[in-house]
Order: C-alpha cells, then structure tokens, then sequence
C-alpha cells in the first residue's frame, strides 16, 4: 500500500497515527504542496480534488481522511481503534462525521489566520476572522468538553479512530492559540494523546 502525505497536515496526521498505531506495512510517500505536486496529473488521477490524504492499494484509491482510517482499521486484526460492534463504529462514525463538519472548520480559522498566513507569506490575521473563530470553538468545545467528562478517550477508556480525527487539529493549538486552557477535561485528553508514540511521532508542522 502506498500513503501519501504532506508533513503538517492534520487530515494526514489522522492516517498515518493509524498506520504507525496498527503497524501497517505501508510505503509513506511526502508530497510538496509548495512544489505543485498535488496538482501533477499522476496525482490528480487518484484524487481529482488535488488533496492529501491518498492511499492506494492496488486498483483501490481511496481519498477523505476519515475514510482512509475506517478502511486500514478494518484490514488489521480484531483492534480497539475499531471495534467490529456496529454500535461503537456509529458512534465512531457520529465523531468523525463531526469533526470534519464542525471541529475541524472550527480550529481552521486559528490555523489559517495564526500560522499558515504567515508560512505561506500571505498577509496578517484578519481579527474578525479570529473572533469569529473563537466563537465557532468555544460552541463546539464545549460539546467535546462534556464527551471527555469521565473518559479518558472519546468514546470512553478506549483510545479510538475517533480521537485521531477530532484531535488532529489539536496538535496545532499553541502554534495556532486555539484557546483549549479554559476546557479542562479537553486540555487533559489532548496531554493524553501526546502520550501515545503512533499520534507523537507523526511529523508535526513543516519546518
Ligand atoms: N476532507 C478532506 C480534506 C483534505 C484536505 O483538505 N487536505 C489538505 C491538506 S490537510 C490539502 O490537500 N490541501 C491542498 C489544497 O487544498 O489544495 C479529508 O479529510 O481528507
């Protein structure tokens, strides 16, 4: 199978914590976005969307991150990222699925505005966006805040595909001052995953 991947990418991060935390054999190939890699056509043919996360394994190429993570987890044997109880994998999926259309977004305009403008070389951060931002984090925290109340993980003692998903964007949260200090069942969760040697050893922002 073949991964490819940009370094500091947190859809990217979610897959490859999978690979290192189940012991995939899997090629992990780095692509240059600044290079225009992802818009070579060898590329473009996998994922017509010109984006990371891709895995390819043979004639199945496969884009969207959580999905990537649904499909590796189920090739590895009986594991606890993924348990084969279809109401642990709704519940997994309920996580994912809101992460991608809430969490994610909602720390993105911290990443966007705090760290990739100014690594990209386009402008200041725009302080309505932040704001806004803020707001959008502190509605959608505040749901995970109360998840995380009496759990270790997500989904309770069990570290999960879950908390790959919903805690990539953690990783980038002093670099972005996405404001996690006030949450404190989140705070602790985050200190947590930064334990676990697959989710740590995932390279983090670009130097
Ligand atoms: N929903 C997609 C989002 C993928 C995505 O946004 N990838 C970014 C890197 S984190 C990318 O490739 N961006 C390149 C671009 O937008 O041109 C997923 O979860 O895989």
């Amino acid at each position: 199978m073949n991964f490819y991947t940009v370094n500091g990418s947190p859809n990217c991060r979610k897959v490859h914590a999978v690979i290192n935390y189940l012991g995939l054999d899997t090629n992990i190939i780095e692509l240059d976005m600044m290079k225009g890699d992802l818009e070579k056509p060898e590329f473009k043919a996998m994922n017509p969307n010109g984006m990371v996360p891709i895995l390819e394994d043979g004639d199945l190429k496969l884009w969207e991150s959580n999905a990537i993570t649904q499909y590796l987890a189920s090739l590895a044997p009986a594991n606890s990222l993924y348990p084969d109880d279809p109401r642990v994998r709704a519940d997994i999926h309920r996580w994912q699925n809101w992460e991608e259309c809430h969490f994610n977004r909602a720390c993105g305009g911290f990443l966007f505005e705090n760290v990739l403008k100014s690594l990209f070389k386009i402008g200041q951060p725009d302080p309505a966006v932040l704001k806004e931002a803020e707001q959008n984090f502190n509605r959608f925290a505040a749901i995970l805040e109360d998840q995380l109340e009496g759990r270790d993980f997500i989904l309770g003692k069990d570290l999960t595909l879950a908390d790959f998903s919903v805690g990539a964007m953690m990783v980038y949260a002093d670099a972005a001052g996405i404001p996690v200090s006030p949450f404190k069942n989140i705070s602790g969760w985050k200190k947590r995953m930064e334990s676990i040697s697959a989710w740590a050893e995932v390279p983090a922002l670009p130097a």
